[in-house]
Order: structure tokens, then C-alpha cells, then sequence
């Protein structure tokens, strides 16, 4: 399988407990290397232009508000396989369906507030890593 790298975010509820270290020691465990990282605060706006593809769905209002709510922690993750393997790391969307182990099963509050995003294809991944990082901080 070939060296992929994809786009993750530590969401606002987690940076808001003080969680970035246990996660990024999960994607580190898994094989995953965090090849650029940074602490932001979005706007509501740059949210939406995010996550506009979820425009249409009934929580993207509250969606946008909670990712600009606290920081968030934007990351490249490089490794074989990357994309599928953050999503396995990550487990479902509700962490009530999520694996035991997985980050969210141990973190998220809730199927909005659900501590990490990551890509969930090669196309996704990016143009994601594209909106937050430039080439030059990509660091591999
Ligand atoms: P993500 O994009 O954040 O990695 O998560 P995902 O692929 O597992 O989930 P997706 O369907 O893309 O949804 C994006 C984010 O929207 C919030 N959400 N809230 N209240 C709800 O029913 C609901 N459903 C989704 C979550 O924060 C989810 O991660
Ligand atoms: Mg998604």
C-alpha cells in the first residue's frame, strides 16, 4: 500500500479538555506521523466554507457554530494507507456505535461533538489539506 497523507482535526471539545496530547498519541500508536500541525480558532464563516458539503443537512448550522467555539488543532497525518487507517482509529460518527479503543468510543461527548475529524477519500483529503496548509509546511 502506498505512503498517504490526510487531513485531521482535533475538534473544540477535545482541545477544550486538554485532550490533543492523548489523541496524537493514538495516531502515533496506530503509525500514523503528524507531518504538520497547528492551533487555530476558525470563524463561524471559515466552518461553513469547510464543511459546506453538509450545507443542506439539518446540523450544519450547529456544526459550524461548535468548530468555531474553541480551538482546534488543523494536522497532516502521513502514513500507508493514512486515510483509512485515521478513520479506523477515529471510529464511527456516534460514539455510540464506535469501537472500543477507538478515539472516539474514549473521547467524543456526542455524535456532533465527536472530538476528531478526518478525510474520507483521497480527493477530500486534498483539497482539505490544501485549505489549511501550504506545501512548504508540510513536513514529512
Ligand atoms: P468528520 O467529517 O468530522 O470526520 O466526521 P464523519 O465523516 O464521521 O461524519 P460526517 O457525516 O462527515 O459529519 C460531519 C460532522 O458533522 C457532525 N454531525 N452531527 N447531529 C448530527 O446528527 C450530526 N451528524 C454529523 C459531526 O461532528 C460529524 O463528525
Ligand atoms: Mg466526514
Amino acid at each position: 500500500m502506498a505512503l498517504e497523507r490526510t487531513f485531521s482535526i482535533i475538534k473544540p471539545d477535545a482541545t477544550r479538555r486538554n485532550l490533543t496530547g492523548a489523541i496524537n498519541a493514538k495516531f502515533e500508536e496506530a503509525g500514523l506521523r503528524i507531518v504538520a500541525q497547528k492551533r487555530i480558532h476558525l470563524t463561524k464563516a471559515q466552518a461553513g466554507v469547510f464543511y459546506a458539503v453538509h450545507a443542506e443537512r439539518p446540523f450544519y448550522d450547529e456544526l459550524c457554530e461548535f468548530m468555531a467555539s474553541a480551538p482546534i488543532v488543523a494536522q497532516v497525518l502521513e502514513g500507508e494507507g493514512a486515510i483509512a487507517k485515521n478513520r479506523e482509529v477515529m471510529g464511527a460518527t456516534n460514539p455510540a456505535d464506535a469501537a472500543a479503543g477507538t478515539i472516539r468510543a474514549e473521547f467524543a461527548e456526542s455524535v456532533g461533538e465527536n472530538s476528531v475529524h478526518g478525510s474520507d477519500a483521497p480527493e477530500t483529503a486534498a483539497v482539505e489539506i490544501a485549505y489549511f496548509f501550504s506545501g512548504l509546511e508540510l513536513v514529512g
